[in-house]
Formats: C-alpha cells, sequence, structure tokens
C-alpha cells in the first residue's frame, strides 16, 4: 500500500478535510520532506493547474498523483449529476470528463464524491439512482477512452442520501457492470455508516480502488477512536495495493497532521 495526502486549492472548501492549502509548490515539498508517496489533488476546475507545471512539481519531488478530486464541481460551480435540471447535470457530466482527462496525463482517477447530489423534490431517490448510474456509466466510457479510471464514494448521511455503504456502492456499480468505477471507501464515513470497517471492507473485495484515510473524527490515523489494525488486516486480506489517502481536518494544523498520518501510515503498513 502507498501513502496520500490532500492538497485543495479550492478557496470556497475552507474548513473542508484537506491536509495542505493554497501553495501547490509548498504541499509537494513538504510531502516529498516527509516521505509520501503521492498528493491528492482538489483543484478548483479541470485547467486549473497546467499539466506540465504539475509534472515538473511531481517529478522534482518523487511524488505520484494519487487521485483528483471533483467537489469543486459542486463547492464552486454548484454542479450535481442529479440535479433536476438536465443542463446542470450535463455540465456536471463534463466537468468530471474533464477531470478524467486531467487526472488521465498523470495516471490518476477522478473521485465522485460531493458531485454526486442527492434525491430532492421531484428528484425522488430511484430517480437520483437511476441519473447516477447513467452518468457513471458515460463516465466508465469516458475513462476508458483515456485508460483511465474513476472512483466513486458512498457518503454520510450529513452528506447525501443516495449511497452511504460499501456494500450499497458494491450493489450500484456491480448493476452497471462499468469495468473502470471503483469505491472509494472514506473511512471517516464509513465510521459513522458501517457495522464493521474490516467487514464492510472485506465484502466490497476488489471493488475496493482507493481508500480514504481517516481517524473516526475525520482527524489523521492516530488522533481518533478507530482501530486501524482490523482494518489494515482486511485490506491486506483483499488484496489491496493501492494508496491510503489522508483527507483529514488539518488539526491541530496542516504540519502536525501530515506528519501523524506518515507516522500511522509507516506503523500500520
Ligand atoms: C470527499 O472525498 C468526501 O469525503 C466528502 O466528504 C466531500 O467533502
Ligand atoms: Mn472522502
Amino acid at each position: 500500500m502507498k501513502s496520500a495526502i490532500t492538497i485543495s486549492l479550492v478557496p470556497e472548501a475552507r474548513g473542508g478535510p484537506f491536509v495542505f492549502w493554497d501553495d501547490l509548490p509548498a504541499a509537494c515539498r513538504k510531502a516529498k520532506e516527509l516521505g509520501f508517496d503521492a498528493i491528492e489533488l482538489f483543484p478548483p476546475a479541470p485547467d486549473a493547474v497546467e499539466v506540465s507545471e504539475l509534472r515538473t512539481l511531481l517529478d522534482d519531488n518523487g511524488l505520484s498523483l494519487a487521485a483528483v478530486g471533483t467537489g469543486a464541481g459542486w463547492v464552486k460551480h454548484k454542479l450535481s449529476l442529479t440535479s433536476p435540471d438536465e443542463t446542470i447535470r450535463d455540465k456536471a457530466l463534463d466537468f468530471v470528463k474533464r477531470m478524467i482527462e486531467f487526472g488521465a496525463h498523470f495516471g490518476a482517477p477522478a473521485i465522485i464524491g460531493s458531485m454526486q447530489g442527492r434525491a430532492d423534490g421531484a428528484v425522488t431517490k430511484p430517480i437520483a439512482l437511476r441519473y447516477l448510474g447513467n452518468a457513471l456509466f458515460k463516465l466508465d466510457e469516458h475513462a476508458a477512452d483515456y485508460e483511465s479510471s474513476v472512483l466513486y464514494e458512498p457518503l454520510n448521511r450529513y452528506e447525501t442520501n443516495l449511497v452511504h455503504t460499501q456494500a450499497d456502492g458494491v450493489a450500484l456499480l456491480g448493476g452497471l457492470s462499468v469495468k473502470r468505477v471503483k469505491l472509494l471507501c472514506d473511512l471517516y464515513h464509513m465510521n459513522i455508516e458501517e457495522v464493521n470497517l474490516a467487514d464492510a471492507l472485506l465484502a466490497a473485495g476488489e471493488y475496493v480502488g482507493h481508500v480514504h484515510f481517516a481517524d473516526s473524527n475525520r482527524r489523521a490515523a492516530g488522533m481518533g477512536h478507530t482501530d486501524f489494525v482490523p482494518v489494515m488486516k482486511a485490506l491486506r486480506e483483499i488484496g489491496y495495493e493501492g494508496y491510503l489517502s489522508a483527507e483529514v481536518l488539518p488539526l491541530p494544523d496542516s504540519d502536525a497532521a501530515a506528519k501523524q498520518t506518515i507516522e500511522s501510515f509507516r506503523k500500520l503498513v
């Protein structure tokens, strides 16, 4: 398994669960200094960071790009894949497609988290799930065109009313027969929704494509009460070799959260 740390370049997401903020070169230097394998980037738009600039930063610091987030489509542009407005759904799909293309330059999947939206009013849950399924199906094809992939993330009940558990995520993806869409298992959301973290990961098996490495309180691993030992055992058992990416609050500050994360990672992996 490999380590990654999150960097947000989206001012509107301030207060959100990202370790480093705003200054991409400085964050890359920190990630290298602490010995992370990769960064996970949350850009304001698919064209906000020059491919060549990011390539240089990654190469200079010996880092990979673990994944790119699409949440700015929601927090900044109010786009959603399940909006009642077809024009907004189309724009949301286009935003994610362009983020897939950006990530593909670096072999990094695009994450569908808050862009999945929620069922609301006339968009009942079955309708929202149909919109979401249609979008994931098209994104799977787009990812194939760019030899890339997509991560679909079940979120806790306070952030969506569509898919909360890994089992429901597996049911959604399995029903679509998508090949390039995997689950993003966020241990913070899972702590709220799952009966047992390890069992949920074991059952999700080969659908597990990425892990957000967060403690029970969304602080760095080791700063809450999650028992990571059975979680790691489950990940090993299913043959997971992807990233443990710290999408956590920068508490008590960014540097301390990053340092705690890499210490926990080294202890556990
Ligand atoms: C995104 O990865 C996530 O976990 C959501 O909570 C969006 O904030
Ligand atoms: Mn997450």
